[in-house]
């Protein structure tokens, strides 16, 4: 609990969103409501009996919110212009970072003035997490967004302990050396103690960058960089371990909310209004080109025109949250999309049979569980994808024990989840096997397999994930004696 008299905390978390959203009533009245999110649940349980503090931005441009306590934390709102939206986030953020550390999907766009915004909007989270660390406190940072935040904390307070956890895949040095700025990102994540990735490919892509870019000295899974960017040794020396930390879901409470009275009867309400099908196709993710949507589409495009499956006795429902609608490529990637399931249906459907439903909306918790429980076969088929939380969700939310999971190998999840029906979405050939095969393997053969990956997550869930990571920050290498030299410096 944090004590209203607090100012700084032991624990800090900086993310580039605060766990909360904003509404304003028509009086003006400011409520703040917990947003949903898997990082949010997993943060509340390490959370829970520390004096902690978030910092992050509040979802709207302008000036900061004074920070305020929501009862269990104390969240520290960082301030973000029109513009910083434009260039840090929806920029290098979204346009430059994330293509590139996607395997170059889309061609990442390379502008100096996004980047100057980037390591601006990085100082002023690092200012704030300085700003609220207690004396040898613990800081968490996440994600892409937040890679400078480490040096420009360790700069200006050697003191803390540093952990950053990279939600998204690291690329292979052959793509990260495109990146204009690569030294400065790997000097700016070295300033943690500890970097969590989501599967060991990601922690020895990050490592080998370090190497072929820095020329660090990488043994096992440990760095040692002198801090020079000029040759010359004698900066200040840093040591980092970097390691697979996959993180996962609070799998107690959607097993809870899936059993329910509310959400089976609601789940038995959405198979009746599709017609009660005999297999119903899911597919659930932000509208992004990561997902693999347009290999799926097309994968059920042909399995429809070869007559493998036909309405209504075959349908797919496709949720397709909207997301980063001011960025160029996803604008293009929805028309693309849209196009597509216009056309198939068009083509394939009947009055009353839809091939597919296309739904590009959010939904809440409990319409999630729902839809996940009336999906016999559930489509998870990015091209690349740090871990897919939402392969997790749909095997802890079939309590029943059915359904089946198609999962691409390039996603995190993959990994872990050895037992799905796993495929390659770019081979459509192969992708249309595999789809058939989910729908026709026989019950035990299905069940088998949800079985063993239920297991699989119910073990590994997302307290798992919070205590190997801190664990692992814990029992980093001891840091070196306080820098000679500032890191943030040289970026
Ligand atoms: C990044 C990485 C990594 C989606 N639509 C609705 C909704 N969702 C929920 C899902 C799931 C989450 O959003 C999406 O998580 P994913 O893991 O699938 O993907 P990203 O958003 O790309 O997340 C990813 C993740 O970070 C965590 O580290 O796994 O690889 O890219 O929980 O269920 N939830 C609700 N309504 C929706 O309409 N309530």
């Amino acid at each position: 609990m944090v004590s209203s008299t607090s100012s700084t905390f032991d624990f800090v978390v900086a993310a580039n969103r605060l766990p909360v959203d904003r509404s304003v009533s028509l009086d003006g009245t400011v409520t703040w409501t917990t947003s949903p999110g898997g990082l949010v649940t997993a943060m509340e349980s390490v959370m829970r009996d520390r004096e902690a503090a978030w910092v992050g931005w509040a979802g709207f441009p302008g000036d900061a919110p004074a920070p305020f306590d929501d009862g269990r934390l104390r969240l520290h709102p960082v301030g973000l212009s029109a513009e910083d939206l434009t260039d840090y986030y929806e920029g290098f953020s979204n346009d430059t970072l994330w293509p590139l550390y996607h395997d170059v999907i889309v061609p990442p766009t390379y502008h100096r003035s996004w980047w100057n915004a980037y390591r601006r909007v990085n100082e002023r989270f690092a200012e704030a997490v300085c700003e609220v660390a207690a004396e040898g406190a613990t800081v968490w940072i996440h994600d892409y967004q937040l890679q400078l935040v480490p040096a420009m904390v360790r700069d200006r307070r050697p003191d803390v302990r540093i952990g950053w956890f990279n939600h998204i895949p690291f690329p292979p040095v052959e793509l990260f050396a495109q990146l204009p700025w690569r030294a400065q990102v790997l000097r700016g994540l070295l300033g943690a103690d500890f970097l969590g990735f989501q599967r060991p490919d990601d922690a020895r892509n990050f490592l080998r960058s370090c190497r072929a870019v820095l020329d660090a000295t990488v043994k096992g899974d440990t760095v040692r960089w002198q801090g020079s960017d000029d040759g010359r040794l004698g900066g200040s020396p840093r040591v980092a371990r970097a390691a697979a930390v996959p993180i996962s879901i609070d799998a107690q409470g959607l097993r809870e909310l899936a059993d329910s009275p509310a959400v089976r009867a609601r789940a038995a309400e959405i198979r009746e209004s599709l017609g009660n099908p005999q297999v119903v196709l899911l597919g659930v993710d932000r509208l992004d080109y990561t997902k693999g949507l347009r290999h799926r589409l097309r994968a059920i495009g042909e399995l429809l025109a070869d007559g493998e499956i036909a309405p209504p006795e075959v349908t797919f429902v496709q949720v397709a949250t909207p997301s980063r609608e001011r960025v160029e490529a996803y604008r293009t990637l929805r028309q693309q999309i849209e196009g597509t399931v216009g056309r198939i249906n068009g083509d394939f459907s009947h009055l009353g049979d839809t091939a597919v439903h296309y739904l590009h909306q959010s939904y809440g918790r409990e319409e999630m569980a729902a839809l996940f429980q009336v999906a016999d076969v559930m489509l998870v088929t990015p091209l690349r994808d740090g871990m897919n939380l939402v392969a997790k969700e749909y095997v802890t939310a079939r309590h029943d024990g059915g359904g089946a999971l198609v999962l691409s190998e390039f996603t995190g999840a993959a990994e872990e989840l050895h037992s799905a029906y796993l495929c390659n979405p770019h081979d459509i050939a192969g992708l249309k096997e595999t789809i058939l095969r989910a729908i026709r393997d026989d019950h035990e053969e299905k069940r088998r397999r949800m079985r063993m990956m239920r297991r699989q997550v119910r073990t590994r869930d997302v307290q798992a994930w919070a205590d190997d990571f801190l664990r692992a920050l814990e029992m980093a290498p001891a840091r070196p004696p306080r820098a000679r030299r500032s890191i943030s410096r040289l970026i």
